[in-house]
């Protein structure tokens, strides 16, 4: 038994275990494996209804915030994925977490995570002096699929700008700590009150953005993926709307125009 460990020491032992030691803490189907989850250029493909979902005017206007750059389309959309579900049955390099600042256990994804983490998630919190908003901190994940848990903290107040470095100081400590794959859930949209749609907007344009200025780093260097992990249908639906405008899968793009539908 693990829990009269120190969470020091049990940190270094898990996350110098093998994969496959890590593996046979688990049931079998209690962990979802990277492979395992569609790449977006698979789900696009798969999902044959997405093409009926438009976005509306807004969206169109929320895009022109970005430019993309249409040499990379291609190769990104391998590295974006969309996966409904519970974020603490992926074994994945990271999850991210929607804390408060205190890094106190809260509801939500928060509390989710601690369940499954167990205890020395929260003592390993205690020790990092709480998070500002929009920052980010990272504990192991002791009895998650996930090597680490990035605990970011959303904002309360709708600012648009703290929720963008939720998403950018994510992307910082991962790329601090060499990590190749990132799951993050719908960051302030349940208990802080995010509007839903203009979170994915932040999310997607973030992490587009994210993945352009790294897919010129050496092959060793660069990402995996990036999987939005949404929980509630409606977060699913915007996911699957706005994605096609950020990662498209068409030759045609957003960029210049395309059919929207009437708000
Ligand atoms: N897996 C993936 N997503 C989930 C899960 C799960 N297991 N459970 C919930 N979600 P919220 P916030 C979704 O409220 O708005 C806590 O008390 C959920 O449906 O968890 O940033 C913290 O301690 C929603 O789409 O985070 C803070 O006090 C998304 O996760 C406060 O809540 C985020 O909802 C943070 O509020």
């Amino acid at each position: 038994m693990t829990t009269n460990l120190n969470w020091e020491s049990e940190k270094v032992r898990l996350l110098n275990m093998s994969l496959e030691d890590r593996r046979k803490r688990f049931e079998k189907n209690d962990y979802i494996t990277l492979d395992t989850i569609q790449s977006w250029r698979i789900y696009s493909i798969k999902h044959k209804n997405l093409e009926a979902k438009k976005p509306t005017l807004d969206d169109l206007n929320e895009f022109k915030k970005i430019t993309l750059n249409q040499a990379l389309s291609k190769q990104l959309l391998e590295k974006v994925a969309i996966y409904t579900g519970d974020i603490t049955k992926l074994e994945v390099d990271a999850i991210v977490n929607a804390a408060n600042s205190l890094l106190k256990k809260g509801g939500g994804v928060d509390g989710a995570i601690h369940r499954a983490a167990g205890p020395m998630l929260q003592q390993e919190c205690n020790t990092l002096g709480g998070c500002p908003t929009g920052q980010a901190k990272i504990t192991g994940g002791y009895n998650l699929p996930a090597k680490y848990v990035i605990h970011t903290v959303g904002p309360q107040d709708g600012s648009e700008t703290k929720l963008q470095e939720c998403y950018e100081n994510s992307f910082a400590c991962m790329e601090k700590h060499d990590l190749k794959s990132i799951a993050f859930p719908c960051i302030s949209t349940g208990i802080y009150g995010f509007p839903n749609r203009l979170a994915a907007h932040i999310a997607l344009r973030t992490a587009r953005k994210f993945l352009e200025k790294h897919e010129h780093k050496r092959e060793v260097e660069r990402m995996e993926k990036i999987i939005f992990c949404t929980f509630m249908p409606i977060d699913v639906d915007i996911y699957e709307t706005l994605i096609q405008m950020y990662f498209p899968s068409h030759e045609w793009n957003y960029n210049d125009g395309a059919s929207v539908t009437e708000q």
